[in-house]
């Protein structure tokens, strides 16, 4: 195994990098089997087919000659509104908005994190002299990231699901690189992974508006806005429309509320910075989207995962719901109901159903 000296200095490579956390641990103990098929029989993942890889419950596949895994973490937190205050949403101009995640406002985390990392893994390349193996994983990975992020005592998976750390919150986005390399642990002596600070608290279960979280530490991703707005590809639930409220692309309701991010440190690094017309876009600006425009205007976002059809189809659900919570002026009442009118009447069946419910909306509230 290598010197505990050699773990420091990936450590602090990684800093250098610009990575806000990194820790070491080693490759047993990344799974929990038995919770991951007990998740997966309830049904939990929906759609998300690829939550049912055997090497979720089992990595040794990915990388037989893994040893240890280095977990590094990066702040995207802004310094702009949350999606709960209310003012965020009656902006000065009274226009019709939505609300899009803020891990999604800047560029793609997976471009950013995958980039960092493998500057880091060219850097160790330089340093451990011989051969190695490695493999670098940034969400699309069949790993755990916020069990390795935990088990590496950077925090705890909280009951959010979200991985906290106490001193950052939980605005993290998480990076892994799996090395044949033995590492020793970062937080050796290993004395089990970092401590469960939730506590009492029960604010997440509370907010979530859709019941998503049934259990402390457990969700039904079926049921969350996440899930719904980004990985559906097919209708929204009837019963799921109206608790989706203004979110048209992710949500941070259950980290919003965490007592943890009210100190969150903001991040000035400018990939994360909002683009502009992503922080609480216009409804009626998206709307009238077309397909060609949306590659376009898209490229390098993560709002792309959704595609334009699941775009439109989430604009078609908040207009609706803002519907009957807002005094929209009549003329914007008149556009946006024309232009409800004509995703209706659209060949796609999926938008001209959520359409033609949100036209249901502003008739039942005149
Ligand atoms: C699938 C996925 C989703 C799904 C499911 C989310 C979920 N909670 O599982 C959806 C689309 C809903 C989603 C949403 C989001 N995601 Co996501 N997502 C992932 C992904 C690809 C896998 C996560 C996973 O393994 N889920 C499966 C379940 C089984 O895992 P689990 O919650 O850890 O479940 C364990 C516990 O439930 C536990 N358990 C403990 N007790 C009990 C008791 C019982 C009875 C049971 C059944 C289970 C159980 O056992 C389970 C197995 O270990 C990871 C990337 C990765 N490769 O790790 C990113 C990841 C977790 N997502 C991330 C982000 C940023 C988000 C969003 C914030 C994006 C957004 N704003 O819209 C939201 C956050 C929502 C939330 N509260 O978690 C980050 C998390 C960063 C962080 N600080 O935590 C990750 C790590 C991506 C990254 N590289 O940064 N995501
Ligand atoms: S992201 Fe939103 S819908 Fe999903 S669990 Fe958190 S509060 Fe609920
Ligand atoms: S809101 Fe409370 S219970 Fe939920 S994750 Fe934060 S500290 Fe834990």
């Amino acid at each position: 195994m290598y010197a505990v000296a050699e773990s420091e200095w990936i450590i602090t490579k990684a800093h250098e990098l610009g990575f806000d956390l990194c820790g070491i641990t080693p490759v047993e103990g990344l799974t929990d089997p038995a919770h991951l098929a007990e998740w997966l029989a309830r049904g939990y993942a929906g759609r998300m087919h690829y939550m049912h890889d055997p090497r979720r419950a089992d990595i040794t596949p990915v990388l037989p000659e893994a040893r240890s895994v280095i977990v590094c973490a990066l702040n995207y937190n802004t310094a702009n509104p949350v999606s709960t205050d209310a003012a965020a949403r009656t902006s000065a101009d009274q226009e019709l908005r939505g609300w899009v995640s803020r891990y999604a406002w800047g560029e793609d985390y997976h471009v950013v994190l995958g980039k960092k990392l493998e500057q880091l893994v060219a850097a160790m390349r330089a340093h451990f002299i011989g051969l190695w193996q490695s493999r670098t994983y940034v969400d699309t990975g069949p790993i755990s990231e916020r069990l390795a992020a935990q088990q590496a005592g950077l925090g705890w998976q909280a009951k959010n699901t979200c991985f906290i750390n106490e001193k950052i919150g939980s605005w993290l986005f998480l990076g892994v690189i799996l090395t044949s390399l033995d590492l020793t642990p970062s937080n050796a002596p290993f004395d089990g992974p970092a401590t469960d600070l939730c506590g009492n608290c029960q604010l997440c279960l509370e907010a979530c508006p859709t019941g998503a979280l049934v259990e402390p530490y457990v969700m039904d991703a079926r049921r969350c806005i996440a899930y719904l707005t980004i990985e559906l590809r097919e209708a929204i639930p009837d019963e799921l429309r109206a608790p989706t409220g203004w979110q048209v692309f992710g949500c941070d309701i259950c980290q919003d509320v965490c007592p943890w991010n009210r100190k969150a440190p903001v991040t000035l690094a400018p990939f994360f910075q909002p683009r502009q017309n992503l922080l609480a876009p216009e409804l009626n600006w998206l709307l009238s989207l077309k397909e060609e425009e949306f590659s376009q205007i898209f490229a390098g976002s993560p709002l792309r995962r959704a595609k334009w059809r699941g775009l439109i189809r989430n604009a078609c659900v908040a207009v609706g719901n803002l519907a009957e919570n807002y005094a929209i002026d009549a003329h914007e009442r008149l556009q946006l109901q024309e232009r409800l009118r004509d995703l209706a009447a659209s060949g796609d069946s999926l938008i001209a159903e959520h359409a033609s419910w949100a036209l249901s909306r502003f008739e039942a509230t005149g």
